[in-house]
């Protein structure tokens, strides 16, 4: 009996000590959970009960019994305290000054080349031209002998391409993947390619990655005339109302006859000015008839079939119609730049 009384001494001597430096009621938890666990010094008392004699059980029991509830107590009192104050300082930690002025989400913004893009898909989709993204790594066959540019021709020249081995380079041109289109389907056709491009050239007007918007279109019996009064369309669109169109002779290997394409200035109406260097027309893309050598490596007969290509610079575009004097602003990803833009 008195072996009991000293172990119940103990044990709450135990407890006591366990409990001084307690702070946080999971802590507390974990140490109640070691007493009167499974386990614990005061369930092993409860086992103890088997080897007292009978007639001391009643005494016994209720010690235990008075144990228990003294322990119960001690913890729950605490256990209360704690999360008493627990909870006050979530509440201090987690208070909200709704009157304070709320913080602001910084904001990007669509990237000119973006916007252009964007304005010009939706314009040509809306003569019914499709979208059309081919790969940026091309092999030599694809980027320029289907486009009837022969080994022999500048635009071959290592300083221009950045090739990557004999056969694979960057491609120069997304007409490049407008052949793999041509290849599959016979006409009509009637594409568009938005795209990046990689030429060796990098000064004040060029970079030497940039986009490119290439538009092809191949049916019977289409003309010079289809074209113009396709760009006479996109040129209103893009540049206002009243902006003209006049075409100029040039050369490329992919079409016959080739034409660079002037818009009359939207700056001064045509009267001359600082923007259009006095002239009254700024250049902005270049197109053609679809030379007959090209329609007839992908398998589409000439005679049967003609066609006309043109392809931009995005950035020139974005330069122009934004105003923009320094191409290498496009480059930068300042956000201060590219918040001065809208559609
Ligand atoms: C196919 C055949 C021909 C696309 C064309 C141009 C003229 C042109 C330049 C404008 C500025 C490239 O970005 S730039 O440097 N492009 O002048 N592009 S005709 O001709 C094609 C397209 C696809 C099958």
């Amino acid at each position: 009996m008195q072996s009991v009384k000293e172990k119940i001494k103990e044990i709450k001597q135990h407890i006591e000590e366990a409990l001084e430096n307690v702070k946080l009621s999971k802590k507390l938890y974990e140490i109640k959970m070691k007493f009167m666990g499974k386990g614990g010094e005061v369930s092993d008392l409860s086992k103890s009960m088997r080897d007292v004699p009978p007639e001391e059980r009643p005494e016994v029991g209720k010690l235990i019994n008075e144990l228990k509830v003294w322990s119960d107590g001690k913890f729950s009192e605490l256990d209360e305290r704690l999360k008493a104050e627990e909870l006050k300082k979530r509440y201090a930690e987690e208070t909200v000054d709704v009157t304070m002025p709320a913080k602001r989400a910084a904001y990007g913004a669509l990237h000119p080349n973006t916007l252009i893009r964007n304005e010009l898909v939706d314009v040509f989709s809306g003569m019914g031209f499709e979208i059309f993204e081919g790969p940026e790594i091309e092999n030599d066959y694809y980027n320029f002998t289907a486009l009837n540019t022969p080994a022999d021709h500048p635009a071959r020249d290592m300083q221009d391409t950045f090739y990557i081995s004999p056969e694979l380079l960057l491609r120069t041109q997304t007409s490049a993947g407008q052949i793999r289109v041509m290849e599959k389907k016979k006409p009509p056709i009637k594409i568009l390619s938005p795209g990046k491009v990689y030429r060796s050239d990098d000064d004040a007007t060029h970079s030497p990655m940039f986009s490119q918007m290439e538009g092809l279109v191949v049916d019977e019996g289409i003309a010079l005339s289809d074209l113009k009064g396709m760009l006479d369309e996109f040129a209103r669109k893009i540049f206002g109302e009243g902006v003209k169109t006049r075409l100029r002779p040039s050369y490329f290997p992919f079409t016959e006859p080739s034409v660079e394409v002037d818009v009359s200035c939207f700056a001064c109406g045509g009267a001359g000015c600082r923007l259009c260097k006095g002239t009254g027309w700024i250049e902005v893309l270049g197109a053609g008839m679809v030379n007959r050598r090209v329609l007839e490596g992908c398998g589409i007969d000439p005679d049967k079939y003609t066609g006309f290509a043109f392809g931009m610079g995005i950035e020139r575009i974005a330069m122009l119609k934004y105003g923009i004097n320094n191409m290498k602003l496009l480059f930068e990803g300042d956000v201060r730049f590219l918040k001065q833009f809208k559609d």
